[in-house]
């Protein structure tokens, strides 16, 4: 069994999330995070000292930087790590097309350190955050994990599909490795406390924090991108998950790799179901009773008609499964804005 989880990426909106089913759940947490897109400083993390309120556990914490390797080296030195969930990465689509170095390095390099650093000492499971992205346009619906995957459209997308090639060359070479990678569908939501949410640094577009910053009234309306899909509705399909589940999955991650030799694993984490952007619009606004304005525009370049998982595999070999609902998603997102309607305390 293990006991001390490295959570590279920690101070982010699912690392953080998941860093509270960690604690819950008996693990050691060791968390590091570069603040490239979260909250914090030397001193520490918001969202983790919020973790910590939570669980009533403490958290080892360092700022550091996946491409400083001496400084993860000493965090490895200083601390018996059974088991890594790597989190930390870059992740905006439209920022990675215009700046596909600074994506390639951070994320392809930061992975790569992190492996050699792993194997020097002798520490070889990971859980790996990769995304529903590496399958680019679906061709079946639901989509399995034997889908064929590098037909990406974006940079951002093809880090997470090159670090799935890396670490299955990587597996094969040495069995020693034991290498679990998750493929997010669409996370959503908030810890249902309302202390820990999605606080991004960096302007965000994902529809849910959009939604909630439009029904705050701090932004006028949100822009549908599309209504010509063919979907029943006209919008676009996606496969939301409530970032609790998200969470549990990895605990679930854990719990296979401290037990048995997978070599290399790729499961989905979604739910199953699909939902079209003005359903989530209409969940939204019922649940939070506010009202939200929407407009239609032009289809979002780079955005696909629908994709949702078939999340059997996940549910068979990590016994995990989804048990939130869309309200819950919605609600538990909600609580989060109101009661932090400016993210986290920040410091000036
Ligand atoms: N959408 C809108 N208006 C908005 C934002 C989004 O209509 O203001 C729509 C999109 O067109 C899409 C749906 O809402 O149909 C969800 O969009 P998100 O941006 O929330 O999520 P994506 O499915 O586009 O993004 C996901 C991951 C990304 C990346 C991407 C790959 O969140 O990290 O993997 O897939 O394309």
């Amino acid at each position: 069994q293990f006991r001390t989880v490295l959570v590279t990426g920690g101070a982010g909106y699912i690392g953080s999330h998941c860093v509270v089913d960690l604690l819950d759940a008996g693990y050691e947490v060791v968390a590091i995070d570069n603040f490239a897109n979260a909250v914090g400083d030397e001193e520490g993390s918001p969202a983790l000292a919020r973790a910590e309120q939570i669980t009533g556990k403490t958290i080892t914490f360092y700022k550091a930087d996946l491409l400083d390797k001496p400084q993860i080296n000493d965090i490895f030195d200083k601390h018996s790590i059974d088991c890594v969930i790597h989190f930390a990465a870059l992740k905006a689509v439209g920022e990675s097309m215009q700046q596909p170095l600074l994506y390639y390095q951070n994320n392809l390099l930061g992975m790569l350190n992190l492996l050699e650093i792993m194997r020097s000492h002798n520490c070889y499971q990971i859980v790996f955050s990769s995304s529903c992205t590496v399958y680019g346009e679906p061709e079946q619906l639901p989509i399995t994990e034997t889908h064929a995957t590098g037909n990406i459209t974006n940079v951002y997308g093809r880090t997470k599909y090159f670090i799935e090639e890396m670490l299955k060359d990587l597996s094969a070479a040495d069995d020693k490795w034991n290498i679990i990678s998750l493929r997010y569908f669409n996370p959503v939501g908030a810890h249902p406390s309302g202390l820990i949410g999605e606080d991004p640094t960096k302007e965000f577009t994902n529809l849910m924090p959009f939604m909630a910053q439009v029904a705050l009234g701090k932004k006028p309306v949100l822009t549908i991108f599309g209504n010509d899909y063919n979907t029943p509705d006209g919008t676009g399909i996606r496969d939301y998950i409530h970032v609790m589940d998200l969470a549990s999955g990895h605990v679930a991650a854990l719990n296979l790799l401290s037990t048995n030799h997978v070599g290399l694993k790729v499961y989905n984490l979604g739910t199953g179901r699909g939902v079209s952007v003005k359903e989530l619009v209409d969940v939204f606004e019922r649940v939070t009773e506010t009202k939200v304005p929407t407009k239609y525009v032009a289809r979002r370049l780079g955005d696909i008609t629908a994709m949702w998982a078939d999340a059997t595999l996940a549910k068979t070999e990590l016994g995990w499964s989804t048990t939130r609902s869309i309200e819950e998603m919605c609600t538990d997102f909600w609580r989060w804005q109101t009661m932090n309607p400016d993210g986290y305390p920040k410091k000036n």
